[in-house]
């Protein structure tokens, strides 16, 4: 290591005597650590966090003589004619991707001891999210990727989410996966600042032990150039895009296969699938932005930023709902499609580092001293950031947001004081009704007879949508060409307010049934049809549960 930059802020007295050896290894096998986990070692990061931390002193602003407008890309309607098209043409680029879940966050806002990809996506079934993404995949592996052809699915994790993300796997067979089809990658934490001067933070308690805190989800770019999969993906394995998701949203596989579709007909680069975007909602704006010098880039816009952006250039009124009821930029989603070759080679150009930021919280005016220590983050929708101005970068917009996008992060209590704000809960109850919701809507736009809904009120949330809980397995259907499919009549079928259809058969067909009231599940294997079937029973029922019971923290949380 250069003996340059770097300074430690902590207990220097104790560091000068020599009676702490053995601390003092200690504290440079950490630094050695820290030095290999960053592309450039830990002098980049120093140097990186030096100049970051002066602009941030100086108040700069990176939007500086910036003019915002909307970018280039599509908007559609879930289940119309051109959805279905985009969704045919992506499931057959699905063929040829690499799947990247970025799984690494605590979920410290749901406040869940367990890791978020095994909590159920909902109680039907009880499958988790680990569980849905990793079937998904294998259904369209099964359906669209060329004879032989394993696809990939990268998890990033990191210290908090790693072992148990590993004894899931384990514990569930891989999901029906083949072991190497899954590789996770572990993400490390990064050394916190103690000042403006990008001196190292020390524990209060530990003389010798760097605080270190996450990097951020960014780091999925740098890992996936590292360990070398994103090159061996295109050269070795003929893939063609790498699709990046988070970890708690059910409705991904309703809307990807679109996004990767749009890719196609457009010839993407990159393509963030978004959703609607109310003003002030805290998700970040996929903006275009011209610079004084003629270029131009699409980047998403942290919603922090966009207000002060807007009313600085082109909107006065700032972040503000055009005549649509929403920000007439799309709200991003963190649902990202990339083309894999222009993704290669800008891993090769930048060694995997993407942009990074720093957000100190200062104790003085003079913006010297920290409330507490800080360091460099980064995420991952950030990388275009960097790709040559001619990358063709835009969005796929849903505009039925429970169709695309509802995750799970939100406890209850804050879930339900968004709710009463008008604004996405993004809570266990959303995304276990978002589920029923977009499964239904799906049928319903194929002519199958479905509901209404009924209204429930769980957790504080009132006034819910409460659709049949139907669910199925993704190797069943991905899409709605393949839903079809397995519908001969949908006119002769009818699911009946508040009731129950579990498909768990992944080689059945519905011909005609009329289920009326309670609980069918298609279990099995064997090929066949459902005819004639005439369905009512006491079935199984959704209740709030009694506040002073000990339940399970998976059911308590929705
Ligand atoms: N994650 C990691 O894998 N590693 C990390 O170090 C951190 C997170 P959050 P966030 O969907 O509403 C994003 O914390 O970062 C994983 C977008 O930036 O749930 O606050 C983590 O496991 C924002 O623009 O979200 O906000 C999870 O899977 C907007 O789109 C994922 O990263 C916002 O999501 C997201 O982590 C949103």
């Amino acid at each position: 290591m250069e003996a340059v930059g770097l300074e430690l802020l902590g207990d220097n007295a104790r560091l000068l005597t020599t009676d702490a050896d053995d601390d003092k290894r200690r504290l440079l096998a950490q630094l050695r650590q820290l030095d290999d986990n960053y592309a450039g070692g830990l002098i980049k990061y120093i140097t990186n966090a030096k100049r970051l931390l002066q602009e941030s002193k100086e108040g700069a602003n990176p939007f500086e003589g910036c003019v915002p407008s909307v970018p280039e890309g599509e908007r559609l309607d879930f289940g119309s004619a051109a959805f279905i098209e985009l969704e045919d043409r992506g499931l057959a680029e699905a063929g040829r991707t690499g799947f990247v879940l970025v799984a690494g966050g605590l979920g410290e806002r749901l406040g869940y001891s367990g890791i978020k990809v095994s909590l159920p996506t909902e109680c039907a079934t009880g499958r988790c999210y680990l569980e849905l993404y990793v079937s998904s995949i294998l259904a369209i592996q099964a359906a669209h990727a060329p004879a032989g052809q394993r696809l990939p699915l990268v998890i990033m994790t990191s210290d908090d989410t790693h072992a148990r993300t590993e004894a899931l796997l384990n514990d569930n067979n891989y999901f029906g996966a083949h072991a190497t089809q899954i590789t996770l990658l572990k993400q490390e934490k990064v050394a916190c600042l103690a000042d403006g001067d990008a001196r190292l933070a020390l524990e209060p308690e530990d003389a010798f032990r760097v605080q270190t805190k996450p990097h951020g989800h960014g780091d999925v770019h740098m890992l996936l150039h590292s360990s070398g999969l994103a090159r061996r993906w295109r050269e070795e394995r003929g893939l063609r895009w790498v699709a990046f998701f988070q970890d708690t949203n059910a409705q991904l596989f309703r809307a990807l296969p679109a996004a990767l579709g749009v890719s196609a007909a457009r010839g993407f680069a990159f393509n963030s699938l978004a959703v609607p975007r109310r003003a002030k909602e805290a998700i970040g704006a996929i903006t275009r932005l011209a610079f004084p010098d003629g270029s131009a880039r699409t980047l998403n816009v942290e919603y922090n930023q966009l207000d002060p952006l807007l009313r600085a250039t082109t909107h006065p009124q700032g972040d503000a709902n055009d005549a649509s009821g929403f920000s007439p930029f799309p709200g991003n989603i963190n649902q990202l499609v990339v083309e894999l070759a222009p993704y290669c080679a800008e891993l090769e150009r930048r060694g995997g580092v993407i942009a990074e930021f720093v957000n100190p919280k200062y104790a003085d005016a003079a913006r010297t001293a920290f409330k507490k220590s800080t360091r460099l983050e980064c995420m991952m929708q950030d990388f275009p950031k960097g790709l040559p101005l001619d990358a063709r970068v835009g969005f796929t917009s849903v505009n039925q947001t429970w169709a695309a996008y509802s995750p799970v992060k939100n406890d209850p209590a804050s879930a339900a004081d968004k709710a009463r704000a008008g604004d996405p809960s993004h809570s266990a109850t959303s995304g276990e009704l978002d589920l029923y919701k977009v499964n239904c809507k799906m049928l319903q736009a194929l002519g199958v007879s479905v509901g209404p809904p009924s209204e429930a009120a769980f957790n504080g949330i009132q006034g819910l949508e409460f659709w049949p809980r139907v669910v199925w397995r993704p190797s069943w259907a991905v899409g709605f060409s393949a839903l079809k499919q397995r519908l001969a009549r949908p006119e002769a079928v009818t699911i009946g307010r508040d009731t129950v259809l579990v498909i768990d058969n992944p080689n059945a067909s519905i011909d005609s049934l009329d289920l009326k009231r309670g609980t069918l599940v298609v279990a099995g294997s064997g090929e066949g049809a459902v005819a004639d079937a005439v369905v009512d029973n006491d079935g199984w029922t959704w209740e709030p549960l009694d506040p002073n019971g000990d339940w399970p923290e998976e059911l308590t949380i929705r």
